[in-house]
C-alpha cells in the first residue's frame, strides 16, 4: 500500500508524515482537544455508468461528488410529509429551504463548482418540486450543462407521475441515472401517503389518485429500465403506514430492473409544517430501519450511504460545500476549465486500484488469523474522502461505521454529529453528543485525537486509535479486527 496520499482539497500529493505535521499547524494540537460495486460484479457498460457515481457506487462516494441545482419548484402531487415552502422531501431533508436559480444561473454555477472542486462528477436535479412535471426548466438546465461541461453526469430525482412523456427526451441527453420515488405498490397503502394528485390537468384524490400514481410510477420504472437508465428506487420509511409494505415494494422493484433502493427514514417534526409532522407521525429509529433493510437481504440491492442531501447540496456526500457557492458568490462569467478534474480522474483510478489491492492483502490476513466464526465488530471511522482514515476526530461532522468479520470489511451506514472541536478547543457538551452518536460501537479510528477526548470516549468504553492515521479504511479495520479477534500465534500454528 502507498503511503503516499493527495489532499482532496488541493490535490497536492505529500508523504504521511508531511500531512500529520500540516494537520497539527492547522490548529488541532493533540491536547487541545449495494451495494456491490467492484467492476468484477456488473457488466462493463454498467460499471462504466456508476463508476464515478457517488451515489450509485459506494466506493465512488468516497471519491466523487454531485452537486443539485433548485431549478424546478413546481410540483403535481401532495405527500403529507412535505411542506411547499421547504425543499422536497422525496430526496432531501426536510424543513429546508434551497436557493432557486433559473436554469442559466444554474449552469454558471455548475462551471465555477467544477473548477473549485474536481471531485465532481455529477449534476443532480432534486427538488424543491418535481423535475419531470417541471420539465421545461430540467430540460433546458441540463441542456445548458452538457453544451459546456460534457464530463458531467445529469441525474435527476422524480415521483414518476409526469415521467413517462420525457423519457425519449431522458434517451436523447444521454442521461443515465433516474431516481424514482415509490412509497407503495398497493393504492390503499398510497390514500395514507398522498391525498391529492394533479394529473390531466385535474386534481385527483382519495384512491383514484393513489392508483393513477402507482400505475405511472411502474410505467416509468419499466420504460427506463427497458432503455438501459439505471433507476434507483427511494422510498420514505413510515412507522405504521408503510414500514412492512417496504418488503414488498423491494421485491416489485427488483422485479422491474430497479439498481439499487433506497430506503430512507421519514424524518418528521411538527415545526415542519407537514401533515404528518403536525400529526405527531414519528420516523423509524435506527433499529427500526436496520431490521428492514436487513429483511430486504436478497431483493433489490439497498442504498445505504446516502445524506439526504439539501435541494442545492454541493461535495461529497458527507459534507455540504452549498454555502461557498451561492450564487452571490459565483461571478457573472466564468469558463470551464478542465485540467484539474483530469489529473484528479487520472489520480483517482490508481488509487482505487491501489485501494483494492490492499483491501484484497488484508481480507487473505485477517481470513489466516481470525476464525471463522469469530464474531462481527462495528468500527467507526473519521474520513474526509478517499477511502482513508483521513480526519480529526474533532472535526468530524459524522463517522462512517463499517462492519467487518472473518469475510472481510464492509460499510454499513453513517452516524451523523456535530463536530467536537470549534477553533482548535474541544466542546464538552459537544463530546456527550458525539458519544451518544456511537452508541454499540466500541472502536473509532480517526487521524488524530486529543488527549481529552480520547479519555472521555475510554470512559464510556470507546477506544479511539490514531496509528492508522492516513491508512486506507480496509486496511485499518482489518488490523483493528484482527487485533481483537485473532487467534494466539500458537493457536494459529496448531489449527
Ligand atoms: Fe443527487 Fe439523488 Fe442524483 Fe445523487 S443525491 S439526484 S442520486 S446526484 Fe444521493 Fe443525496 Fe441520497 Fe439523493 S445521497 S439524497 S441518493
Ligand atoms: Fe413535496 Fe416532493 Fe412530494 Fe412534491 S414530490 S409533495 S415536492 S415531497
Amino acid at each position: 500500500m502507498s503511503a503516499n496520499v493527495i489532499s482532496l482539497d488541493g490535490l497536492s500529493v505529500g508523504s504521511k508524515d508531511a500531512l500529520t505535521k500540516a494537520m497539527e499547524a492547522d490548529g488541532c494540537s493533540s491536547s487541545a482537544c449495494g451495494s456491490s460495486d467492484a467492476p468484477e460484479d456488473m457488466d462493463p457498460a454498467t460499471w462504466e455508468k456508476v463508476k464515478d457515481h457517488p451515489c450509485y457506487s459506494e466506493e465512488a462516494h468516497h471519491y466523487f461528488a454531485r452537486m443539485h441545482v433548485a431549478v424546478a419548484p413546481a410540483c403535481n402531487i401532495q405527500c403529507n410529509y412535505c411542506n411547499r415552502k421547504y425543499d422536497c422531501a422525496n430526496e432531501s431533508r426536510p424543513g429546508v429551504v434551497s436557493e432557486r436559480l433559473t436554469p442559466e444561473q444554474a449552469a454558471r454555477k455548475v462551471i465555477a463548482v467544477a473548477n473549485e472542486i474536481p471531485q465532481l462528477s455529477v449534476l443532480g436535479i432534486a427538488g424543491p418540486g418535481d423535475s419531470a412535471y417541471d420539465w421545461r426548466k430540467t430540460r433546458e438546465t441540463f441542456k445548458l450543462v452538457q453544451e459546456q461541461l460534457p464530463d458531467i453526469k445529469l441525474c435527476l430525482s422524480t415521483n414518476g407521475l409526469a415521467l413517462p412523456e420525457h423519457v425519449d427526451d431522458l434517451m436523447d441527453m444521454n442521461i443515465d441515472h433516474v431516481t424514482l420515488t415509490i412509497n407503495m405498490i398497493d393504492p390503499e397503502v398510497g390514500t395514507k401517503i398522498y391525498p391529492w394528485i394533479f394529473y390531466q390537468h385535474k386534481r385527483r384524490i382519495g384512491l383514484e389518485a393513489s392508483q393513477i400514481l402507482h400505475e405511472r410510477q411502474m410505467q416509468s420504472l419499466d420504460m427506463l429500465h427497458e432503455r438501459g437508465i439505471l433507476v434507483k428506487v427511494n422510498s420514505v420509511m413510515i412507522p405504521g403506514i408503510n414500514d412492512e409494505h417496504l418488503l414488498e415494494v423491494n421485491k416489485e422493484v427488483k422485479r422491474r430492473g430497479a439498481f439499487l433502493h433506497n430506503i430512507m427514514p421519514l424524518i418528521s417534526a411538527a415545526e415542519h409544517g407537514t401533515v404528518f409532522g403536525l400529526e405527531g407521525q414519528r420516523g423509524p429509529t435506527a433499529a427500526e430501519l436496520k431490521t428492514l433493510q436487513d429483511a430486504c437481504a436478497g431483493g433489490a440491492n439497498l442504498m445505504k450511504h446516502c445524506r439526504q442531501c439539501r435541494a442545492d447540496a454541493v461535495g461529497l456526500l458527507g459534507e455540504d460545500r452549498g454555502q461557498e457557492f451561492t450564487m452571490d458568490l459565483v461571478p457573472d462569467e466564468v469558463t470551464y476549465d478542465p485540467e484539474k478534474r483530469e489529473t484528479y480522474r487520472e489520480w483517482v483510478a490508481k488509487e482505487r486500484e491501489d485501494r483494492r489491492a490492499a483491501a484484497a492483502v488484508a481480507k487473505a490476513e485477517t481470513e489466516t488469523a481470525v476464525a471463522e466464526d469469530a464474531g462481527a465488530m462495528l468500527i467507526a471511522v473519521a474520513t474526509k474522502g478517499g477511502g482513508r482514515i483521513n480526519q480529526h476526530f474533532g472535526h468530524a461532522t459524522e463517522f462512517q461505521i463499517f462492519e467487518v468479520d472473518a469475510e472481510g470489511v464492509r460499510f454499513v451506514t453513517h452516524r451523523r454529529c456535530d463536530n467536537y472541536c470549534v477553533g482548535g478547543y474541544g466542546e464538552e457538551d459537544k463530546l456527550e453528543l458525539v458519544i451518544k452518536t456511537l452508541e454499540g460501537i466500541d472502536t473509532i479510528l480517526c487521524a488524530k485525537i486529543g488527549d481529552c477526548p480520547r479519555e472521555d470516549l475510554a470512559a464510556a468504553g470507546i477506544e479511539a486509535i490514531q496509528d492508522h492515521a492516513y491508512d486506507y479504511i480496509e486496511t485499518a479495520v482489518s488490523a483493528v479486527y484482527r487485533a481483537r479477534r485473532g487467534l494466539p500465534a500458537q493457536a494459529r500454528e496448531t489449527a
